[in-house]
């Protein structure tokens, strides 16, 4: 135990909070990380550039080209973060071997079998995540393609996507949580808005009517506000994917990248939870657009936390990342991220509030604004540094020392 935690523990159970067991939780809560940071969204299955209205801009060098070399990556980064994790995989990670390169309606488990012994080695679970972009026949539109062999193909890939992730659930024994984003929507003002929005829904049943275990794969829905090129209209608005959740029974997610910049998905969290069993989250970083920069402690990845906690119903979001900076250190970018989300739980964790809804209810709202503002020079760190012994990771800024060290020794070779 650090001498600091000693005191910051009297501090935080002053105001009711036992920071042993806040330690004891944290590191239970997963954190779903992305493998697509590792590569700027490339993948092994093609050589088709990105697209979707998305864009990773920077060229810092060792961005991983292989495989070997992504899984290498990727072992470093979620080695320094101490909490519980899973892996979160798109369709374009698929390995093919012996010289096979099947399309991607035509992708089968075995294509992912590496991903399963990487995830089986380290005790993970898989996310994963149909890629219904940077493909030729996601040039237009896919699952609400107009054209019904275009559409068919996607809802193909779709399904493929199911029997994959129904396969990580077996062979993990962890569900595997199947998110569902497409790119699809218009540069300019739609004729139609119906149509293709009518051709997504239909889309989305044929693919949840394949029959799947709802026990293993947890499929999710992401909406989306607009993408590049795509500034006008998209068919999966929030509107669209909520509804759609909610009347299926499966589970939304929201992005806060993916809404208008004043829109603020930390209020939007409790709305959601009263109406759906489940609520996942991709956590990312919104710079006046849906621009993916790593996620920073700020105020409102500190204010996401917050709802999640405060909501009591932590069992009940699934919390992913999801951005892509190629300008830093790609395994930086990764750590970073996920420190901070997980610093942002703490922080969380380490508030009272039930103390501070009882203050709401009575009305006593200028001693809720003394407790808040007090609670922001708390010992936090202390505890934060605490967490990191705890679990055997790097405290402060010793895990850049080590990324630095590979670098210099395996980035900078490739
Ligand atoms: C795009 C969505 C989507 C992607 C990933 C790669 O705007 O956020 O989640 O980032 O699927
Ligand atoms: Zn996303």
């Amino acid at each position: 135990m650090n001498s600091q935690y000693k005191y910051a523990k009297e501090k935080y159970a002053s105001i009711g909070i036992d920071t042993d067991a806040v330690i004891k939780k944290l590191r239970t809560v997963p954190i779903s990380l992305h493998c697509w940071q590792g590569d700027d969204v490339h993948g092994f299955v093609s050589g088709d550039s990105l697209s979707g209205g998305i864009q990773v801009t920077g060229n810092y060098p060792g961005a991983a080209r292989t495989p070997a070399e992504l899984m290498a990556d990727y072992d470093f980064a979620l080695r320094l973060d101490g909490g519980a994790h899973k892996i979160n995989l798109h369709a374009i990670y698929a390995v093919f071997e012996n010289g096979e390169h099947p399309d991607v309606d035509e992708l089968l488990p075995r294509h992912f079998a590496p991903w399963v012994k990487f995830a089986k080695d380290r005790g993970l679970g898989i996310d994963f995540n149909p890629t219904c972009f940077s493909h030729p026949k996601a040039e237009k539109w896919t699952l609400c393609s107009p054209d019904e062999e275009i559409r068919k193909f996607w809802v193909r890939h779709c399904v493929a996507c199911i029997r994959i992730s129904e396969y990580f659930a077996s062979e993990t024994g962890v569900p595997c949580v199947m998110n569902i984003w497409i790119p699809d929507g218009m540069k300019d003002v739609p004729a139609d808005r119906t149509g293709p929005r009518a051709r997504y829904l239909k889309s989305l049943d044929e693919i949840l009517g394949c029959g799947y275990d709802r026990e293993k794969v947890i499929v999710t829905v992401e909406s989306k506000v607009f993408g590049i090129g795509l500034e006008s209209y998209t068919s999966g608005s929030a509107e669209f994917t909520l509804g759609y959740a909610l009347s299926r029974g499966i589970t939304p997610l929201m992005d806060n990248g993916h809404y208008h910049p004043t829109e603020m998905v930390s209020d939007k969290i409790s709305s959601l939870l009263l109406y759906s069993k489940k609520l996942a989250l991709h956590v990312t970083r919104p710079v006046r657009w849906d621009s993916d920069h790593v996620v920073r402690f700020d105020d409102e990845t500190k204010e996401i936390a917050k709802e999640i906690v405060a909501s009591g119903r932590m069992d009940d979001v699934i919390i992913a990342l999801d951005y892509f900076d190629g300008s830093i250190n790609r395994i930086a970018a990764w750590v970073l991220g996920l420190r901070n989300f997980r610093k942002a739980l703490l922080s969380a964790m380490l508030t009272p509030h039930e103390t501070y809804k009882k203050l709401q209810d009575e009305g006593k709202l200028t001693e809720l604004l003394v407790r808040q503002e007090e609670l922001k020079t708390f010992p936090f760190s202390a505890v934060w540094d605490e967490y990191c012994e705890e679990c055997g990771v790097p405290t402060g800024t010793a895990w850049f020392d080590e990324i630095e060290k590979y670098e210099r020794e395996v980035l900078l070779k490739r």
